[in-house]
């Protein structure tokens, strides 16, 4: 019987995705270093190819994508 005061609770988990954090872990570290260097190189269609690591959108993780890396690693661990 529904009388009107059926609520449904809804908990949402606010995953905040940091730039630079690979294993989704909220940090960025030797791990997330290891993630992209095994991606590095690849580009779209390779089986190790991650695009969360392609940070200049050209389907290629590059150097740009290193550096951009970089800058993330240094401004999370200032
Ligand atoms: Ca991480
Ligand atoms: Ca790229």
């Amino acid at each position: 019987m529904r009388d009107g005061s059926d609520h449904v609770l809804c908990l949402t988990t606010a995953t905040i995705t940091i730039p630079g954090d690979l294993d989704y872990d909220q940090d960025i570290d030797i791990i997330d270093f290891n993630l992209f260097c095994a991606t590095y190189g690849s580009k779209m269609g390779d089986s190790n190819y991650n695009p969360m690591a392609d940070y200049d959108h050209d389907c290629c993780i590059t150097l740009v994508d290193y550096g951009i890396w970089m800058d993330y690693y240094q401004s999370y661990n200032g």
